[in-house]
This record gives structure tokens, sequence and C-alpha cells, in this order.
């Protein structure tokens, strides 16, 4: 298993669907026969290499011939290719070659890779950080419509969430259609209320490595898991006070700082308490720091991999940091229960995208960028603590690395 290489690219379709016009089997195929019951090989068809994955429950016309490919193939996979009816072709080009015409399947490594996410669930991990009363506790409560903090911590739904006083993980499996998602949120303690708030960023920062630290303990040891457990962060959401002003030192200091070890997402708090235009010229000022001050938020323009992904991310940094508004309270609005803050003037409705952004934070974290996150947190992130960690003293804490690192884990 030290060479299954994880499905660590989102999956972009190889191939084209299935032509309308596979071609019959041929026995000129570039493939060598394979399997010992010479079943490719003897009706002129011949096995792909045992790597390329095969169809899987879905019929076709040539039922005989994909038979003789599945023997051929030998077991497991040769079974699945009996049944899977679109067989393996090729055919002569005019000049006499061979060129491979048929539907091989590359395109169901997606449908694999969905059953196999929906038997193992995933982990996502979520940390929330800023000043102290920025709404931290209750956007993480909003965000995921489960009151993950409150339950756990076994208040009554109406009472008030408490300050956070030490960084606390608390996890919880959500299930949507099927998909197991472990979330866990680690809430922290708004910093900035002390006299001394040199170096506040430290615990975090120690609790981010401790992460990368325990996963690659596991991932060097001998006998490892076939699934690491991820408590790593795959994103930081960064409250930035709603002051219509600048960023405060603390601000930029802090993701600075950290901006090279976890995704940040810069978000501004309590976005009601800012009139439309002046949320506007903020986030515009805001931008404008970060970009003066070299601090690189997710999503990362240098980990942009085409153009279309630069062209929709360029959207989404255009549109940062968000402005958000959290509550974990529902009122009734024109007969629908909607999540919102009651004012003396209206309700605030959260979900609302002409009220606030936390809609757009929740579509881009959950909807559009959740594999993205992960996988930056793993290919960036990680490996650069991995890095760091293996050159200090080549072992984290005495393990014995294999030759080759490789892991299996989803991500
Ligand atoms: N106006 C407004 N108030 C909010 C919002 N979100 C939370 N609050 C209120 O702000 C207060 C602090 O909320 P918390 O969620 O505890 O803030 P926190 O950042 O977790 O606070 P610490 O744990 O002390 O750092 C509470 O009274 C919330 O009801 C918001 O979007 N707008
Ligand atoms: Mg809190």
């Amino acid at each position: 298993m030290s060479d299954v290489v994880p499905p660590e690219v989102r999956p972009k379709p190889v191939v084209p669907a299935k032509p309308s016009n596979v071609g019959a089997p041929s026995p000129s195929s570039p493939f060598p026969p394979q399997g010992p019951s010479g079943g490719a090989g003897s009706v002129g068809i011949s096995a792909p290499p045992s790597g390329i994955p095969v169809p899987i429950g879905t019929h076709g016309p040539n039922l005989a011939i994909s038979h003789a490919v599945g023997h051929g193939l030998g077991h497991g996979v040769g079974h699945t290719a009996a049944h899977s009816g679109h067989g393996l072709s090729s055919s002569h080009n005019s000049s006499g070659g061979s060129t491979l015409l048929g539907y091989i399947g590359i395109d169901t490594i997606i449908e694999q890779m969905r059953k196999k996410t929906m038997k193992t669930g995933f982990d996502f991990n979520i940390m929330v950080v800023g000043h102290s009363g920025l709404g931290k506790s209750t956007l993480v409560n909003t965000l995921f419509k489960s009151h993950v903090s409150r339950k756990s911590a076994g208040w009554a739904r109406d009472e008030k969430i408490p300050k956070t006083v030490e960084i606390k993980a608390v996890s919880h499996v959500i299930e949507e259609g099927g998909v197991k998602m472990k979330l866990t949120v680690v809430d922290t303690p708004g910093f900035g209320d002390q006299i001394n708030n040199d170096n506040c960023w430290e615990p975090i920062s120690k609790y981010i490595n401790e992460q990368y630290e325990k996963f690659l303990k596991e991932e060097v040891n001998i006998t490892r898991k076939k699934r690491i457990p991820d408590t790593r962060v795959h994103c930081c959401i960064y409250f930035i006070s709603p002051t219509g002003h600048f960023l405060r030192q603390l601000d930029t200091e802090f993701m600075k700082r950290l901006s090279h070890s976890v995704n940040i997402i810069p978000v501004i708090a309590k976005a009601d308490t800012m009139t439309l235009e002046e949320r506007q010229e903020f986030k515009q000022r805001v931008r404008k720091e970060l970009e003066v001050s070299g601090i690189e938020f997710y999503p990362q323009k240098e980990f942009d991999e085409d153009m279309e992904d630069k062209s929709d991310n360029d959207k989404i940094r255009e549109a940062m940091p968000f402005a958000v508004v959290g509550s974990d309270k529902e009122y009734q609005v024109n007969g629908k229960r909607v999540l919102g803050r009651k004012t003396a003037w209206g309700i605030v409705e959260v979900e609302n995208p002409n009220h606030c952004e936390f809609a757009q934070l929740r579509d881009f974290l959950i909807r559009s960028h959740l594999q993205d996150l992960k996988e930056v947190t793993h290919n960036i992130h990680y490996e650069t603590y991995r890095a760091k960690r293996l050159n200090e003293n080549g072992e984290p804490d005495g393990a014995i690395l294999p030759l080759k690192m490789t892991t299996w884990t989803q991500f």
C-alpha cells in the first residue's frame, strides 16, 4: 500500500462521456494480454493495465466481450468489468496503427470517490479567532445551524453564549444527503483584553502546530492507520472589528504571522453596526491594508491552479472580507422562520444577502471551497511544517521514518 497516492486534486473528468460510436473489440489493442485465464487474449481483446479503473454497475451493449475482459483481468476488477458492458476496444486507423477509441471508464473515478466518501465521511476543522466580543462563538453556531457549542457545553437554548476563556475544540457529526462530515469547531478566547497583548497569537499558533505534529506522528508510524484522523485546522476565520477606520496593529500582526501556517479568511464582524456605504468603504480599506502589509489570505493568488480558478477566485477576493452578522435566534418573517437579530427598526436576517454577506461566506466555505481548503492545508501548510520538522532532527520524537512518505488520507 506504500505507493497508493491519495486522490488529492479536485477530480476533473479526464475523458468525455462514453461516445456513441464505441468501437468493436479488436485484436490490435495496445494493452498486452493479462491474467492467467487467457480471457482477454483469447477473444482478441486485451485487458487494460490493472491500475485503470473499470466502470461499475452500468450495463451496456458489449456484455459478452466485457465478460471476457473481466476474466482476463483477474479478481475483483475483472468481475466488475464483466458486468460493465462498456468493454475496451481499439480500432485500426487509416495508416494501419491502432487507436484507442473505446470507453475505458476513467470518469467513474468520481463515482467511486463519491461512494467512498459516503462510507467514510470526512473531517472539516474550522477555527475562529479575533478580538474579544466580536461574535466568534455566535457565528460558529450560525454557520452550521447546529448550535454546536451550545449543545456540547450543555447550555439551554436561550442562555447567553458565555465568554470564551480557553481554546476549545468541539466536534459534531453532521449528516446531509447521506454524507457525513465530522465538523470540529475550535473556538478561541478573544484577544486584546490584556494590558500587554504581545504574543497573544502564540497559543493559537501552538494549537495549529500541535495538530500538524499529531498528524505527522501518525504518518511516520510503522503501523499507521489506514485513515489518519485529521484534526488539522483547515481554515481560520479572522474577525475584524467593524470600526470603519483601519485594521488594528494586532490584526495585521496576527494575520502576518499565521498566514504561512493556516488558511486565513478575514471577515468583518457585526456588519449590522455599519451602514452599507461604510461597509463598502471599510472593505476596500481592509483589502488595501492587507495587500500593503503583504498578508496573503485564502484563497491565495499563488495557489490558483489555472485561469478558471483564477477568475473564480478573483471574484471572491474582490468580495472579501465578507461582512457578516451572526445569530442563533430564530424569528418569524413573512411566515418563515429565519435566523436573525431583532432591532428596534426590524429584523436583520442573517441569511438574507441584502442584509449581510453571511450566506456568501457559508457558500464559499462549504459549497465551493471546502475541498480546496483541505488540499491547501495538506499540500502547502502541512507540507511546510513537515519539511521543517524533518529537517530539524530527522525524526519527530524518535519515530522511524519510512523511506518514502505517502499517506492514504481522504481530504
Ligand atoms: N450586533 C451584533 N451583535 C452580535 C453579533 N454576533 C454576536 N453578537 C453579540 O456580541 C456579543 C458577543 O458574542 P460572542 O459570540 O460571545 O463573541 P465572542 O467573539 O465569542 O466573544 P469572546 O468569547 O469573549 O471572545 C453577544 O452579545 C452577541 O449576541 C452580530 O453579528 N451583530
Ligand atoms: Mg467566544
